[in-house]
């Protein structure tokens, strides 16, 4: 089998000439004289489904990724030929295929522009070993095509030059360019001339890309086994190709409660209850706000999952409940592994059933993990996620834990070559039964399902919060997710901005990494720069191995803790703004965290861009990821920008330098903004909000910004019951304008806002609410430029002298 090389043509076969060709409804089939059948599905006129069978007929139609709830249908569908193709036309594509040899070439329709198109195309090998085919396509690179996407790997935003494997791997102290981690999301952006596209692979085998890396002007991609079966998207804009891309794989079924939006203190471990106290009671002492204490493998009995150590934690429902009166919502940890011990009832009952995993000849899966040796749940049949997700009913239902976090789920085994199950382990895979080749990328993922599926049920009318460390394209939909078990040293740092730009990318926003490191133990600058950057990743959390010392906010001194808080601070305060951008991510697939290049493609200086990034819609963020820094250069996009700290405006589209002592960071805010902001709270929900803080940053022009709100928790929202403000500033060099939208029947518990202007280019004259003069006392202006506004206004100005 050729794996190192896709440059070795001997064992190639490739698609001969079309003999027949045949249309049903949106799906077209050209059949070569070889027996090599393309099926193109037009999915949407932007969206086109590429499949090859090398044997005429196709196995039954089935993705793990793909959801039901994706778009589509398509506004103008034309097929036509002419002497050598067959030309597919969309309103967005024009895709031709070489009646020849069944190589396609894709277009913008708009502009006639060519997109993407096959080198050698589709072609494979016969895998003698395995059955079926390696099945491989090749694309002509364009000129100076740049590649983004890929999931989780640690590497340079930018693809280009560089060979990926998708092999989901536990990968303990992983560093820069480790390949395969954690992860598998066969998804990647193509963008060369302003214009972007996607393609995704949807192949659960272990599958590879190359771009340009053994040759410079060819993009090749393939996978031991399956189907060459990938999905076309186009963009222009990459933010649609994103969005696009998460439409066909899945958006999250529902926001988290905002809780989830909050800081995280996890350790492995904090046991036993008086340490978990004292944990958690330190942070009200010291006015730290945090919504989430972990518990990690030593609160369960012998590490059998769904159990508790009685010992450690003899009473865990009051202690759950006291830690929720304070705030503090308990997350919990369950692994795969189930312990083989008859006296476990877990144990018992998957055995009973049949519902462990098996190897080919029959014996059961057996590896070790932290409980000893164990079997391990076959979380592809449904049978068996219909199970393990009823096991949850105590931890939740009666206990109270709030949230479960899904670890060693790749799955990790130890003290084994490959550190996970053989390749002959068989699995059920909704019915289609294979081998672990197939299901290894998608064991994490379904686990990951079976788990929401039991927090879903358990926690209503809550919402369910699940954390996973494994993953395949479609995970977002169950599940937030962690970089892994990163180590505590500067290159991390800067290791840690990626994977979540490059996740967010690759519709998976819910993202954040060990915050201090995992191994190894970081100084108080590490620390404290490394949460710097956690307050701008939707997954907020600080996470240890207990060996290796403290990391909590007030481990490294008085200076640092102050730091910390600081900074927690602010995440507390952006609550509503983050919100907001989730809202979009879990409506319109919107990416939270937004690489430069997704920001503004059409500025080339982008596309190299690593360490700046756009968290939300408005804000500029870049951490300083080395030691000793009293600030650093950063790259701004085009446009205005209001340093965060001082109010000093940036024009963008060049290099500056930007100070930042470590009690600061350099955070810019886009002209004509319109921040909400919540007041500090110790936790979510600890006050009632009576004021709504809107910051508004000036701009000669006119800006949008949008503010959603809801009960925090709950599915209310789904009724109509959230808050939806779209404001429309539009600022003049005598005065600004906001107007107010609102729309849904959630009532917001405050009456005013507070109203923050900044970077005013005029002194303040009068103020009209709704076209009628306000004195100034009634909106109570203050010396900072603050006033309080009825929260009702639909028009505010700002006249200037
Ligand atoms: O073999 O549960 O990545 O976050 O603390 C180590 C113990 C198992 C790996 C996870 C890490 C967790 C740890 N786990």
């Amino acid at each position: 089998m050729i794996l190192s090389t896709e440059l070795e043509h001997k064992g190639n076969l490739y698609p001969s000439k079309i003999i027949s060709y045949r249309k049903d409804v949106d799906t077209l089939y050209f059949t070569t004289e070889n027996f090599v059948v393309l099926q193109v599905t037009v999915r949407r006129d932007s969206v086109l489904r590429f499949r090859y069978s090398t044997k005429t007929i196709f196995d039954k139609d089935f993705s793990y990724a793909i959801t039901k709830y994706a778009s589509r249908g398509f506004n103008h569908l034309e097929i036509t030929d002419d002497d050598e193709h067959y030309i597919i036309t969309t309103s967005k594509l024009i895709c031709k295929i070489a009646k020849e040899d069944l190589r396609k070439s894709i277009y913008d329709a708009k502009d006639g522009k060519l997109i993407c198109e096959d080198e050698l195309g589709f072609h494979w090998e016969e895998s003698y070993e395995f059955g079926g085919d390696i099945v491989k396509m090749s694309k002509v690179s364009q000129d100076s095509e740049a590649y983004y996407g890929l999931g989780d790997k640690p590497v340079h935003v930018n693809l280009k030059g560089k060979r990926f494997e998708n092999w989901v791997t536990d990968s303990y102290a992983y560093g820069r360019d480790s390949d395969p981690i954690y992860k598998s999301i066969p998804f990647y952006i193509g963008l060369h001339h302003t214009k972007s596209y996607g393609i995704f692979f949807d192949n659960t085998f272990r599958s590879f890309f190359d771009f340009c890396a053994e040759r410079r002007n060819i993009t090749s991609y393939w996978a031991e086994g399956g189907e060459m079966n990938y999905y076309f998207i186009y963009g222009p804009d990459m933010a649609d190709v994103v969005a696009s891309y998460t439409d066909l794989t899945g958006k999250p079924h529902q926001l988290p409660p905002l809780w989830a939006l909050g800081y995280h203190q996890c350790k492995w471990s904090y046991y036993p209850e008086s340490n978990v106290k004292a944990i958690t009671n330190k942070f009200r002492e010291l006015k730290i706000p945090c919504d989430a204490i972990y518990l990690d493998i030593d609160y369960m009995e012998g590490f059998r999952c769904f159990t508790w150590n009685k010992e450690y934690f003899p009473d865990p429902k009051r202690m759950v409940k006291e830690l929720l009166d304070d705030g503090f919502k308990t997350i919990a940890i369950i692994d795969p592994g189930i312990k083989i011990d008859l006296d476990y009832p877990v144990f018992k009952e998957a055995l009973d059933k049949d519902y462990f995993c098996k190897r080919a000849d029959g014996p059961y899966m057996k590896g070790k993990v932290w409980p000893g040796e164990c079997y391990f749940p076959d979380f592809t049949d449904p049978e068996v996620r219909e199970w393990w997700s009823g096991l949850f009913k105590e931890l939740i239902e009666d206990i109270g834990v709030r949230g479960v976090w899904n670890d060693m789920n790749e799955p990790a085994v130890m003290d084994v070559p490959g550190k996970t199950f053989p390749d002959d382990v068989r699995h059920n895979y909704e019915g289609l039964r294979c081998s672990h080749r197939k299901a290894h990328n998608i064991y994490g993922m379904q686990m990951a399902r079976a788990t929401y599926q039991g927090l879903k049920k358990f926690s209503y009318p809550k919402r369910p919060f699940v954390i996973t460390r494994a993953a395949y394209s479609g995970t977002q939909r169950y599940s937030s997710t962690w970089t892994g078990d990163n180590v505590a040293t500067w290159d991390h740092l800067n290791i840690a901005n990626i994977p979540a730009q490059r996740s967010s990318m690759s519709g998976y926003s819910f993202v954040g990494s060990d915050i201090g490191g995992f191994a190894e133990q970081p100084n108080g600058e590490l620390y404290a720069r490394w949460i710097q950057l956690g307050v701008f990743h939707p997954f907020f959390r600080t996470h240890s191995s207990g060996d290796h010392g403290d990391q909590e906010p007030w481990a490294f001194g008085k200076n640092i803790t102050d730091i910390v808080r600081k900074f927690i601070e602010i995440r507390y305060q952006l609550l509503p703004y983050l919100y907001t951008s989730f809202w979009r991510y879990v409506e319109e697939g919107i990416p939270i965290l937004k690489s430069l290049v997704l920001f503004d493609q059409a500025d080339p200086h982008t596309h190299y861009r690593n360490d700046e990034f756009i968290f939300g819609e408005k804000i500029l963020a870049c951490p300083i990821a080395e030691p000793n820094a009293k600030g650093r250069r950063m790259y701004f996009p085009i446009g205005e920008w209001y340093n965060f700290w001082t109010n000093e405006l940036i024009e963008g589209g060049q290099e500056f330098w930007v100070d930042a002592d470590l009690d600061s960071m350099p955070i810019f805010v886009k002209a004509g903004a319109i921040i909400p902001k919540y007041p500090i709270q110790q936790y979510v929900g600890e006050k009632e909000i009576i004021e709504l803080g809107l910051d508004v940053y000036y701009k000669n022009g006119k800006e949008t910004s949008q503010v959603y709100e809801d009960a925090q928790d709950g599915y209310d929202y789904k009724k109509g019951r959230f808050s939806l403000r779209n404001f429309k500033l539009i600022g003049k060099k005598k005065s600004v304008t906001i107007q107010q939208f609102k729309s849904g029947k959630f009532f917001t518990p405050y009456k005013t806002f507070k109203i923050k202007l900044n970077g005013l280019p005029f002194e303040i004259d009068k103020i009209e609410v709704d076209h009628e003069v306000t004195d100034f006392a009634k909106v109570k202006i203050n010396g900072d430029n603050t006033l309080i506004v009825n929260k009702e206004f639909t028009k505010l100005t700002i006249f200037g002298k």
